[in-house]
């Protein structure tokens, strides 16, 4: 039927779309994207427009009004340090004047401006994880001077590498599900390199790195691709954007996306650093964040291997616990991609030498 729009919207998803400034009453409403933290819907309305519905994990993210009143902040300051306010995400605030909508069953949503474009699970050229090196180094350019200590820290300690230290001691200690004994190699490496634990905050705690405004979850799949140029249009998942070092993002990005196989590989000689990859990113970042200091440059491979390091050993501390944190989909898949990301810092520890040099080459220390 020409002109005629089927309806096919759950009822709760129609009530809450609805409680939202949008233009237009909304005809569509379907699961999209591959998010394991937040659900998210794609809207669309009958004036054409197009909305991003998302519903808040408050598990994870325990205070929805702290979280939001940081994503507000930081995108407002970002549209009025970008030329095209099209490129950064945009929230459509509630009917009472909130930036979310808590829904009668307990639960918390937010709407943003679709943006149109693609996502990639891992860099098929060199050229895509330069793309992503600028992306995020702009990032960081652009919140420079954004005054980092006005943010909430969501997730307290998220990047303390210290910290993680004593949660995975305790929980090891406790071993409630008697799994220590399955996992005795790791657990030896991790604890073996307990002595770099405080590589970066004891600089930034002696004033050595700056405290700036971060990510925090810089994998290369938070970057939003033209599908056409390839070239990044922005940056998503502004959830744990908190006060941190640059060196978590730039690590975190690294350990994800210069790695030669995805988190949970299973067969460990696949799972390396991948030079060229690594090369790119960084004189991407480079490129774009002239903010960085030479500290913060000297430092990139010790922020790959940390936070390698700290994501193998929560990968590690949710399999003792009895994987309450990170979803998995098959028995021991935290084990695995624990293996796999230990396997990866220790490939990075025989390339040490090779990814110093390559460093100097952009960095002019
Ligand atoms: C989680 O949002 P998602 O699934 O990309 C985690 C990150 C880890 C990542 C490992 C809030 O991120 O810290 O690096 O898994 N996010 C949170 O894949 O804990
Ligand atoms: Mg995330």
């Amino acid at each position: 039927m020409p002109g005629y729009k089927l309806i096919m919207m759950d009822r709760d998803i129609l009530n809450i779309v609805n409680r939202f400034n949008i233009e237009g009453a909304p005809v569509t409403g379907a699961p999209y994207g591959e998010g394991h933290i937040n659900s998210t819907f794609l809207i669309e309305t009958d004036a054409g427009k197009k909305y991003v519905l998302q519903k808040i994990n408050n598990h994870v993210f325990k205070d929805v009004d702290k979280l939001m009143e940081n994503i507000t902040a930081v995108t407002e300051f970002l549209q009025k340090e970008t030329d095209d306010s099209k490129k950064v995400m945009t929230l459509i605030k509630a009917k009472d004047g909130m930036s979310y909508v808590q829904y009668q069953d307990g639960t918390y949503w937010r709407l943003t401006v679709f943006i149109d474009g693609t996502c990639f699970q891992v860099s098929e050229t060199p050229e895509d994880f330069y793309n992503v090196g600028k992306a995020f180094g702009n990032f960081q350019h652009l919140l420079a001077k954004f005054p980092a200590e006005s943010l909430h820290e969501t997730i307290p300690n998220f990047h303390n590498t210290v910290f993680r230290y004593g949660t995975f001691k305790e929980v090891l200690k406790a071993d409630r599900y008697d799994r220590a004994k399955t996992a005795k190699p790791e657990i030896e490496f991790v604890l073996e390199r307990e002595k770099i634990a405080d590589s970066l905050t004891s600089l930034l705690e002696a004033g050595e790195l700056p405290l700036r405004v971060i990510h925090n979850d810089t994998k290369l799949n938070n970057v939003l691709f033209d599908r056409e140029t390839r070239k990044p249009i922005t940056i998503l998942d502004l959830d744990t954007v908190m006060p941190g070092l640059s060196l978590y993002d730039i690590g975190d990005a690294i350990r994800f996306g210069a790695a030669t196989s995805r988190e949970d590989e299973t067969d460990l000689s696949k799972m390396e650093i991948d030079l060229d990859l690594y090369e790119n990113f960084v004189r991407g970042y480079i490129e774009a964040c002239p903010e960085l200091t030479d500290k913060e440059k000297e430092m990139m491979p010790m922020g790959a291997k940390i936070i390698g390091l700290e994501i193998g050993m929560r990968f590690l501390t949710d399999y003792l616990d009895g994987d309450n944190y990170f979803a998995i989909h098959k028995d021991g898949q935290n084990l695995d991609r624990a293996r796999a990301q230990l396997k990866l810092v220790a490939d990075m520890e025989n390339k040490w030498d090779k990814m110093n040099e390559i460093l100097r080459k952009y960095a002019n220390l």
